[in-house]
């Protein structure tokens, strides 16, 4: 088909048709992002409340972002790492002072950066821990998200991220999150423990949030049992929470930092782990790499969409934000037969539906957001995610909020909708 201005449909069609149906989008093809909001093919405005998963946390196509892309492509984009480039060191420089770490190693993906994690925990584990060999122990928590490779997607309790991706891989014990005394149990009862792997804010579980002091009391027990405390800040990291970190919120430090989405402001794929030299010395040359990992492009861009998020105050704003959102939410949720409670920090939130009698309401309530100008998604089919670019301004937030708080609203007043789930009209 020649090159004319293709429809929605047509657009749709073609990846139906041609692309692997490893995902069920909702029904909107977008062509532009400019900050807080992205266009559909045929001009239609919303407010994007996903953020492409906290990886636009700056906003789309940041300018200055997009700057450092455009200038760094017309010089120089990849040399592979069998070379020094003149960008790699300041980013290294940049990131390491910003997160308070000696060394960093960039990665591309955050499932990379994970991999790469437990590499170097596993191997930090034999080389400073004495751990006998191919006996190291990885703690990991249920309803976890760390990616989707076969060994991520080893330690998964999601049947939908595992089942007949077999045979696993070895090597991780995982406990229910939020749960210290478990965590002591398994470090009392194993001496082959290297690392405890764990999300601060599970997001996929539905901006699950700890209860206040467990990521310091699980770090706290990791040291007394020589274990690295490895937080996976991928989508709660770079302001996204309110905090530069979401562990920032105890004063956890993590031994080894992983991160990713945000790196880049969802312009190029960056990703990293950082760790202190002591950690971090036991990758030698040869020992773990990536053709693209550390790229000039990458680089250039890293820094530029850290630095977005250092001038633009963008922690501040999301926590405030944040407070606002979630406090309008509980209202909401006061008054709704729907809307059952809102979890989050920051910008990362989740609103629980109450979907008994309409199965698939979460998703319902998320195509008429989309009618009404906004893009959410669910997640574990009773959970909306709302999590918009740490950008947007108050007045923006009150305009989405009111989408939000409206659209629930018909639902509730809606006749099919009562006599579908059996329920009674709230007045
Ligand atoms: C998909 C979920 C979110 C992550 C954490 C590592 C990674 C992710 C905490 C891996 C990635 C993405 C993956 C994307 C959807 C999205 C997601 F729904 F899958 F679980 F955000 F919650 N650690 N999360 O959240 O990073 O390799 O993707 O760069 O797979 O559909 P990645």
């Amino acid at each position: 088909m020649e090159n004319k201005k293709r429809t929605s449909f047509e657009l749709m069609e073609l990846e139906n048709k041609f692309g692997a149906h490893n995902y069920h989008p909702l029904p909107v093809v977008l062509d532009r992002g400019e900050g807080v909001f992205v266009w559909d093919v045929d001009g239609k405005r919303y407010f994007d409340f996903l953020s492409a998963y906290s990886a636009v946390n700056q906003g789309h196509c940041h300018p200055k972002i997009i700057g450092a892309l455009v200038e760094q492509s017309k010089k120089l984009t990849l040399t592979s790492r069998a070379f020094y480039n003149s960008q790699l060191g300041v980013f290294e420089e940049f990131v390491s002072q910003y997160f308070g770490y000696d060394k960093v190693l960039p990665m591309n993906t955050g499932a990379e950066a994970v991999e790469t994690a437990i590499k170097l925990c596993r191997k930090w584990g034999y080389e400073k821990k004495g751990l006998t060999d191919n006996k190291a122990q990885l703690i990991v928590c249920e309803n976890n998200f760390h990616g989707r490779t076969t060994t991520i997607i080893s330690f998964s309790s999601d049947h939908e991220a595992y089942n007949h991706y077999g045979p696993y891989t070895p090597g991780f014990i995982e406990i229910p999150y939020n749960d210290v005394a478990a965590l002591e149990k398994v470090l009392n009862e194993n001496l082959n423990i290297a690392g405890f792997l764990v999300e601060p804010v599970q997001g996929e579980a539905g901006a699950l949030v700890p209860d206040h002091g467990y990521l310091k009391k699980c770090y706290d027990l990791c040291h007394q049992h020589n274990v690295l405390f490895i937080a996976d800040e991928v989508q709660t990291g770079i302001a996204r929470t309110g905090k530069l970190l979401a562990c920032d919120y105890e004063q956890v430090h993590p031994d080894i930092l992983i991160l990713g989405k945000a790196m880049s402001g969802g312009v190029y794929p960056v990703s990293a782990v950082l760790a202190a030299n002591e950690i971090m010395e036991v990758f030698h040359p040869g020992q773990h790499g990536s053709t693209f990992g550390g790229n000039p492009l990458a680089a250039a861009v890293s820094v530029a969409a850290l630095e977005v998020i250092r001038d633009e105050k963008l922690v501040d704003n999301a926590y405030k934000l944040g407070e606002i959102f979630r406090s309008e939410m509980r209202k909401l949720c006061e008054s709704s037969t729907i809307a059952s409670s809102v979890r989050g920090k920051g910008l990362l939130n989740a609103l629980v539906i109450n979907n008994s009698g309409h199965k698939n309401l979460a998703w319902d309530i998320c195509l008429k957001l989309i009618d009404k100008g906004l893009l959410a998604k669910p997640t574990h089919t009773n959970i909306i995610r709302f999590a918009p670019p740490l950008v947007m301004t108050e007045t923006q937030l009150h305009e989405c909020i009111d989408i939000i708080k409206l659209t629930i609203n018909e639902f509730e007043k809606s006749e099919t909708f009562l006599s579908l789930s059996g329920r009674t009209r709230v007045e």
